[in-house]
């Protein structure tokens, strides 16, 4: 606030812009500084909002959608125009994909000068480049629609199915002045910004009936149901009626991996063998194979299984996007969630008939045939190590700190680690999510450490990790509890490949061989440590979550262990034999 020669209170659009998100519970901007932002991230950190400061828009971007997915609050990523804000929209989009809150924030160049493409210092139509990207795209070009501006972004952030919300902030607007008091009434404090969505009481008795009514009933739980914060309604809803669940990747933990009821380990026996599916925030796009073919027991690649569904989601379209949808819940999480318990208690009287015991014994046959399959294979002790014998270890850490946030990503290395690593509580995985995005790493994990205070352990592929590696120096900046592991097995998927034309030019996936990724943490004032054992590993990461310092481990990884894109070999595309 300034006072002019007439002494009448002014403000501007830097302070408008602050207060506005102060107003609404934001503490903290994920950024990277320039023209025309920079005064306004100095300005923020002056009036109390915390700026973590990234090398790259887009690992800003991550941070702040991860941070979105993890408040519930919308996470803000403040760039500059034209390349800034191009950087930013790869994390904006994948937001939106993933359906996590977050508004990006980007200066840009004058309205006047880009309309008629006259060439302004980085010159670009932000807005329209950002709409088809997002959920929502606005922009603010008077000071005295800062208020309305920040509302509207934060309402379609996080109303609804969440997602990527984009705001244009012209330069011109931050140096607007205006009467401070009127500057104040201007502001708005969303009231309730993510309302409940109550299902009818039709469909979730369409939903019970049909629950009722299975012989081999499955619950699917999707990161929706982990964002939705109904851990214990989910918990006591399967408890109550004994359903055996399947936790998608970023929903480990909702309720502990090591859960009875878990049947993570007998994913393919039943996928194909249940009759009634009830997914929980969760859409039945190609991470579970949409529903049909012959994961689902059809006889050919598009064939129906023969399963009912039961499709809980705060989005009314969703249903029917692969298949039949049987019975819709459309609602929160939590709201259907609790509307399905009072359900339950009244129509059964308080007992609820638990599965058949055949279906529950069948399960638990494959279950215990394959952990002891899985648990033969972790005891081995490879020289190098595999994949198997270091996530081993990380087990074990995660085991013995379950409070710690895990990042995820890269192919062997996230199929493997989701596989073997046991999460036990809430919204601790953080991975690729829906697109299956490298570079997510060290964007999520500064976020994570800043919005949860706890101790950060990312599992990265060597490819993996090269996205967003130079964060490393954020981490240390930040002193934050990090600590990165890298699969280190020379290259994408692994690095055996040759040049077929058998020139000087490595393979296309291959990477400097015996590369020492712990020496870019130690540029920074970090720990490095180059582990080749199970035992160097294990101490590594014990010392790591100890000291809190930010650490990262070169695990070396026999670089012929996996296989090419992991798990989803079979979507690479094959070509055609040559005669
Ligand atoms: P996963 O990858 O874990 O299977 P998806 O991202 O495919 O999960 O699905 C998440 C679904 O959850 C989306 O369809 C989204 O609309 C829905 N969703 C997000 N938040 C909520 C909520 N609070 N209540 C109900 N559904 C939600
Ligand atoms: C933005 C394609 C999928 S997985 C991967 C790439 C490049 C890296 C695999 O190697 P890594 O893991 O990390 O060393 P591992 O354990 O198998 O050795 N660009 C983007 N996203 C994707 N998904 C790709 C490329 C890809």
């Amino acid at each position: 606030m300034t006072t002019d020669a007439q002494s009448a209170v002014v403000t501007d659009g830097f302070h408008l812009v602050i207060e506005a998100l102060k107003l609404n519970g934001i503490d903290t901007i994920f950024g990277l500084p320039g023209i025309p932002i920079t005064d306004f991230a100095r300005k923020a950190q002056a009036e109390g909002l915390r700026v973590i400061s990234f090398r790259h828009e887009q690992n800003a971007g991550n941070a702040a959608a991860i941070a979105g997915y993890l408040t519930q609050k919308p996470g803000i990523c403040l760039t500059v125009s034209a390349p800034g804000f191009l950087n930013g929209l790869t994390a904006l989009t994948n937001a939106t994909t993933n359906c996590f809150p977050m508004i990006l924030i980007s200066g840009s160049s004058e309205r006047e000068i880009v309309d008629l493409q006259q060439g302004d210092y980085e010159e670009m139509d932000q807005l329209a480049i950002a709409k088809p990207l997002c959920k929502a795209a606005f922009r603010v070009l008077h000071a005295e629609d800062i208020g309305v501006g920040i509302a509207r972004a934060i309402r379609a952030a996080v109303s609804g199915r969440p997602g990527g919300v984009y705001l244009d902030l012209p330069a011109k607007l931050f140096a607007q002045t205006m009467d401070a008091e009127a500057g104040k009434r201007s502001l708005i404090r969303v009231v309730d910004p993510a309302p409940k969505q109550i299902p009818g009481s039709e469909a979730v008795k369409r939903a019970v009936d049909l629950l009722k009514g299975a012989k081999k009933p499955l619950i699917v739980l999707g990161k929706g149901a982990a964002y939705a914060q109904a851990d214990a309604d989910i918990r006591s809803f399967i408890e109550k009626t004994g359903i055996p669940y399947l936790p998608m990747s970023m929903a480990k933990g909702l309720l502990p991996d090591t859960h009875e009821q878990c049947v993570s380990a007998a994913r393919s026996f039943v996928l194909p063998e249940a009759d009634v599916v009830m997914l929980v925030g969760a859409r039945l796009n190609w991470l579970l194979s949409h529903g049909k073919g012959k994961t689902w027991g059809g006889r050919t690649h598009k064939d129906w299984g023969g399963q009912k569904f039961i499709q809980i989601d705060i989005s009314p379209q969703e249903a029917d996007s692969n298949v039949r949808i049987d019975a819709p819940l459309v609602g929160d999480v939590g709201s259907c969630v609790s509307a399905l318990l009072a359900a339950i208690s009244t129509s059964a009287g308080s007992t609820w008939a638990k599965p058949p015991t055949e279906w529950l014994a069948a399960i638990a046959e494959r279950k215990n045939k394959n952990v002891a399959k899985m648990a033969e294979t972790l005891a081995k002790n490879p020289m190098p190590m595999n994949f198997h014998s270091a996530l081993n270890v990380v087990r074990d850490i995660v085991k013995a700190n379950p409070e710690a946030i895990l990042v995820n990503e890269g192919a062997n290395a996230l199929d493997f680690t989701r596989s073997i690593v046991d999460m036990y509580r809430p919204r601790k995985r953080l991975d690729v999510g829906t697109w299956g995005i490298m570079g997510i790493g060290m964007g999520f994990s500064v976020a994570a450490a800043v919005v949860s205070g706890q101790p950060v352990i990312a599992i990265e592929g060597d490819s993996a990790f090269g996205f967003s590696g130079m964060e490393v120096e954020t981490i240390c900046r930040y002193n934050l509890p990090v600590c990165v592991v890298v699969f280190n097995n020379n290259g994408v998927y692994g690095g055996t490949d040759v040049n077929p034309a058998g020139g000087t030019d490595v393979a296309p996936t291959v990477f400097v061989k015996g590369a020492r990724y712990d020496k870019l943490m130690e540029a920074f004032g970090g720990v490095g440590v180059h582990a080749t054992t199970p035992v160097e590993l294990r101490n590594a990461m014990e010392q790591a979550l100890r000291s809190r310092k930010p650490t990262l481990v070169n695990a070396v990884i026999d670089e012929t262990a996996g296989t090419e894109s992991g798990r989803i070999t079979s979507l690479n595309p094959q070509s055609v034999k040559k005669k």
